[in-house]
């Protein structure tokens, strides 16, 4: 994002501690805030009956962007899983293309409205397609990296997933193979309390996914994913030290799901209300804004004009995406076949 604001007083100092730009404290708040209210739409849009459904980020914004934004854009690869709304958007996804991924329209550049919503891709931006199939992206991502390594290409593979995935085969072959292989892959675990309905102590023996790395003699480190300057402060260096040959690094971001699993679940039958006040109250969005403003780096008029921006451009990108064209039905084979 680039200001066209009117600079006010900024905390010179505050902001030097954090170790961040201006600029990209404030590309923070405005891709998690992007990513919100992208998803508050959506939602609506679904109870509206025009949209089939919905499965959101919310309460990840922290963990996405500050991990996104430590990626190189264009060069290193990200093998995204379905919740990543906040790192596409890092990464170049505008809120109008997003909506039409969201209502399977023609145009939407992650299948062109063949897969079901949220399943990204984009070969420009180098995101890989993702199946369904839970995990799977962990696999690919250790292919690519394993590619780079050959071409001594210096990319970086950023892949994520939930902490329930990481019960699945494929998180455990992708972090051996890389880890044997020395593959400049990061495994970013968004451990958000749940798979569905079951709670982490139902899908795993450990209370954190990070110890899993030492089956594997990788590295690995634990961050407040609540917290966007955090994620970015940790992931950047794993990164950094992936691309020069370090080998990979498993990340797990504390997390937690502020929205039930999917527009189709009601979290009711087995969350309790007050755990979801008590994570309420960490919310990574109005805690951010609510830092930065107590600790004087912008002043609240700063982040009230991105407000506004984000408002106008969620809105604006809803009511065009109702408008474009469905895909057409003579088109159903496309890109199923090779053309000859
Ligand atoms: C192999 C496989 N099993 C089950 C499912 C159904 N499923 C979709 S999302 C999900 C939960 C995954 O939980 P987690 O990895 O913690 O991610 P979260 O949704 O919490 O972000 C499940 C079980 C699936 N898509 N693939
Ligand atoms: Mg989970």
């Amino acid at each position: 994002m680039t200001s066209t604001r009117t600079r006010r007083t900024r905390s010179q100092k505050t902001i030097e501690e954090y170790l961040l730009s201006e600029q990209q404290l404030e590309d923070m708040y405005y891709y998690m805030l992007l990513s919100r209210r992208l998803n508050e739409r959506m939602l609506a849009l679904n109870r509206q009956g025009r949209a089939p459904f919905v499965i959101a980020g919310a309460g990840q914004e922290a963990a996405q962007v500050g991990a996104a934004m430590a990626l190189q854009k264009g060069t290193d690869y990200l093998a995204p899983y379905y919740r990543d709304l906040g790192m596409n958007l890092v990464l170049g996804m505008t809120a109008r293309e997003a909506m039409l991924n969201l209502l399977a329209k023609r145009d939407d550049p992650n299948s062109f409205g063949r897969q079901m919503p949220s399943h990204w891709g984009n070969s420009a931006r180098r995101i890989v397609t993702q199946s369904s199939v839970v995990t799977t992206q962990l696999v690919h991502a250790a292919g690519i990296g394993l590619a780079a390594k050959m071409r001594k290409d210096p990319i970086v593979v950023l892949t994520c997933c939930g902490e329930g995935s990481t019960s699945r085969g494929d998180f455990h072959e992708a972090l051996n193979f890389a880890a044997i292989h020395k593959l400049p892959v990061i495994f970013y675990v968004q451990n958000n309390g749940y798979a569905i309905t079951s709670r982490t102590d139902k899908e795993m023996p450990l209370e954190n996914v990070a110890d899993r790395a030492r089956g594997y003699g990788i590295q690995s480190a634990m961050v407040d994913g609540m917290d966007c300057i955090a994620v970015y402060q940790t992931v950047k260096p794993a990164i950094d030290q992936a691309r020069r040959g370090g080998g990979p690094y498993l990340i797990e971001a504390k997390c937690y799901r502020l929205w039930p699993h999917s527009s189709d679940d009601d979290d009711t039958r087995y969350r309790p209300k007050a755990e979801l006040e008590e994570w309420t109250k960490k919310d990574p969005v109005t805690t951010f804004r609510d830092r930065v403003v107590s600790e004087g780096v912008f002043p609240a008029e700063d982040l009230q004009e991105i407000e506004k921006r984000v408002e106008e451009e969620v809105r604006e990108a809803a009511q065009w995406a109702l408008m474009q064209p469905d895909p057409a039905p003579e088109d159903a084979l496309g890109f199923v076949y090779k053309e000859l």
